[in-house]
């Protein structure tokens, strides 16, 4: 079975969540800036929208001479605000975790992802996790973002590159060979611009030749895992997986009700196998919770969640499946609107090694 991996990336990040709060600035050239506060207009530019990118602004270019590039062209000129950017990007890698088999987070904007699990394989179900995964940071957000899939991590991040902006570009894994052969080697994941200086001068710029070149001589230049990962990474090959935060903080998942309800308990019968998911990664991460969140997402896309906080870890299936059964009651008694999709979240996590909890003491297991 291939596998199928991902590669997620907001577009434009910093600059497109300001477009958002903002609509007057859509259409215009806009640069989220650094100021280092030397001089009134010391620092960089952290990143620029498609408008100014058209007009020579990139990121890491001095404030001063973007402006001079921008200049009587109504741009926008703002200042970086890292904590709002966290806080919508918590919110997406959240949402992204409960709809799919592996998140690896790998930047503010950016994740790769594991489906093969979920689809057996199937290209074809995993382009449509991938296309409801853009419509959901789409509708949750408004945010556009560009998304590659492969067998591969090599693959999925040159997809998503391809795929800019907006995008989603899809390798299947029999296609990945002439997929890989005509592309640069710097633009292979993991591939320096000292690795690839190294490759012109043995003659290697595509990863088709890089794919046919000598493993030896590749070793001797590289070493042999470098090497070796060289030689894997040309074909899409390359093994390394996608792996999960080591330190989880929650784990959550949301599901989409085959029909909207008002009614909590149809709601709640459609998200069992969701807090079965849950209880399975807490049980693997060997984990206790405190905190369990209903989670309720309306007709209208607004979000409403019900908490409750134990005095004591709690891991068993029994408490997640009463607890946020009750909770879904209590939503759907103050919702207005009816249910789209409906999840749950365990929080406050510890490590229950050594530690007997209250609910295995209740609960033991057999
Ligand atoms: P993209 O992905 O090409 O559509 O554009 P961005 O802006 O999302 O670029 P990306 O994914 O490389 O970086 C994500 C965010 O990280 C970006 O919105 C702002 C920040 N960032 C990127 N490069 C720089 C930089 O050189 N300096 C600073 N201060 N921030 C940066
Ligand atoms: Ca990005
Ligand atoms: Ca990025």
């Amino acid at each position: 079975m291939p596998r199928v991996v991902g590669h997620l990336d907001l577009d434009y990040f910093y600059a497109q969540v300001e477009e958002v709060e903002d609509p007057s600035l859509k259409g215009r050239p806009v640069i989220v800036c650094v100021f280092s506060g030397r001089t009134e207009d010391s620092g960089v530019v952290s990143t620029a929208n498609y408008r100014a990118r058209e007009l020579g602004v990139h990121s890491g270019m001095p404030i001063v001479l973007a402006k001079k590039k921008l200049e009587g062209k109504e741009a926008a000129v703002i200042r970086m605000d890292h904590r709002k950017y966290e806080e919508v990007s918590a919110r997406i890698m959240e949402d992204l975790e409960g709809r799919v088999d592996v998140l690896e987070p790998t930047g503010i904007d950016e994740a790769f992802f594991d489906l093969t699990a979920s689809t057996r394989g199937d290209y074809s179900a995993a382009t449509k996790t991938a296309e409801s995964i853009k419509e959901a940071i789409f509708n949750a957000e408004h945010l556009t973002c560009s998304v590659g899939m492969g067998r591969s991590k090599v693959v999925a991040k040159l997809g998503s590159d391809m795929a800019k902006p907006g995008g989603l570009k899809v390798v299947p894994a029999d296609a990945t060979a002439s997929f890989l052969e005509p592309i640069p080697v710097e633009k292979l994941y993991g591939v320096g611009p000292k690795t690839s200086s190294t490759l012109l001068e043995m003659g290697i710029s595509t990863a088709g030749q890089l794919a046919a070149a000598d493993p030896s001589d590749l070793e001797k230049r590289f070493g042999k895992k470098f090497g070796g990962f060289l030689l894997l990474a040309s074909t899409g090959d390359d093994s390394s997986p996608v792996t999960a935060d080591l330190e989880p903080t929650q784990f959550s998942r949301i599901v989409t009700l085959k029909r909207d309800t008002s009614d909590p308990q149809e709601a709640f019968a459609q998200l069992a196998e969701g807090v079965e998911y849950v209880h399975r990664k807490l049980t693997t991460a060997g984990k206790s919770f405190r905190t369990l969140t209903a989670i309720g997402i309306y007709s209208d896309l607004s979000t409403k969640t019900k908490s409750r906080t134990f005095e004591t870890p709690m891991d068993d299936l029994g408490t997640i499946r009463e607890t946020s059964a009750a909770l879904f009651e209590e939503l759907g008694r103050s919702a207005e609107k009816p249910l789209r999709r409906a999840g749950v979240r365990v929080s406050s996590l510890s490590n229950k090694e050594g530690q007997t909890s209250l609910s295995e003491f209740l609960h033991p297991v057999k």
